[in-house]
């Protein structure tokens, strides 16, 4: 098995688990660790004797978003540049069944993560959010599209414009999760989601998850177009640098709407 510094990558049974693994920054997704992710799940997908895929964060937080260090300078074209949506772009690759087991937050791309899984196990003190909006941006890696897609129009516009979460409960009401355990158990749960599918005819399991994946992402593609240039866009203006910088000084942002 690979070496990581940020992710662990294990297997348990038929079932690859991938944990995220920086826990006193909420695992936020910094662009190594985001490679890394991706290069073990695509490690996992391409091993005969694996069947389905756990993404966690352990019972304590999943991930809070997207490394807001890395992108208090960024100007659109550095976020460009760096092409971390290519990342996620690989991760729509994957054929085998991913499940995020999600316990603690899932913000922001970190709730974006969840999204791109096929199924979503929540722990009861799981809280999903899209709080890009507190910073001066937006959703930038589907959010805009999925959510609403998932939870419907006017809970995701009450979430991406306020930057409400929702809590597990909350979440399974509204289908964003489809099981909720206790948050001790939220890796053994999904690991046993896992191995459940792991009994299922591969071939079968491969082509229901692309049918059911393409339900959800007809034409969600081109959202995710306007979603990205806008998102990239808003590194142009002051005031996602002012919620940015606000956000690592631990104070209020002041905005300006330039
Ligand atoms: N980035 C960096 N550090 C973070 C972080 C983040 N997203 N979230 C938490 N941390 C760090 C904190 O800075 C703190 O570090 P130290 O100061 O101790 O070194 C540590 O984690 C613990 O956080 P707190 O002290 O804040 O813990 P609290 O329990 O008080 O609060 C919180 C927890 C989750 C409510 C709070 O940390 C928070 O609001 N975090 C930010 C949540 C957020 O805004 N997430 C969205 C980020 S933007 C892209 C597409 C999409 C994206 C990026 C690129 N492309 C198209 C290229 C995605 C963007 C995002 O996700």
């Amino acid at each position: 098995m690979a070496e990581y510094e940020y992710v662990l990558s294990s297997i348990d049974g038929a079932v690859g688990i991938v944990t995220l693994n920086r826990p006193k920054q909420l695992n936020a997704l910094a662009g190594p660790m985001m490679r890394e992710l991706v290069d073990a799940l695509e490690g996992l997908d391409a091993n005969q004797d694996v069947r389905a895929i756990v993404i966690t964060g352990g019972p304590t937080v999943f991930a809070a978003g997207a490394d807001i260090k890395d992108m208090s300078d960024a100007t659109p074209v550095d976020m460009l540049l760096r092409n971390n949506i290519g990342l996620w772009d690989r991760l729509k690759k994957v054929s085998k069944p991913l499940i995020a087991a999600v316990a603690g937050y899932a913000l922001g791309g970190g709730c974006e993560l969840a999204m791109l899984c096929d199924i979503i196990v929540a722990a009861e003190n799981a809280r999903f959010g899209q709080p890009e909006i507190n910073i001066g941006l937006m959703p930038g890696a589907g959010g805009t599209q999925r959510l609403t897609r998932s939870i419907g129009k006017f809970l995701a516009a009450d979430m991406i414009l306020t930057g409400r979460m929702l809590s597990a409960e909350e979440a399974l009401q509204h289908g964003l999760a489809a099981r909720v355990v206790p948050h001790e158990l939220i890796v053994d749960e999904a690991v046993r989601l896992g191995k459940q599918l792991a009994k299922q005819p591969p071939v079968a399991l491969r082509l229901a998850k692309e049918a059911i994946t393409r339900a959800f992402e007809g034409r969600v593609d081109d959202g995710i177009e306007f979603e990205r240039k806008t998102f990239y866009l808003l590194f142009a203006t002051q005031d996602a640098h002012e919620g940015m910088q606000a956000f690592i000084e631990r104070r209020q942002p002041t905005y300006q709407g330039r």
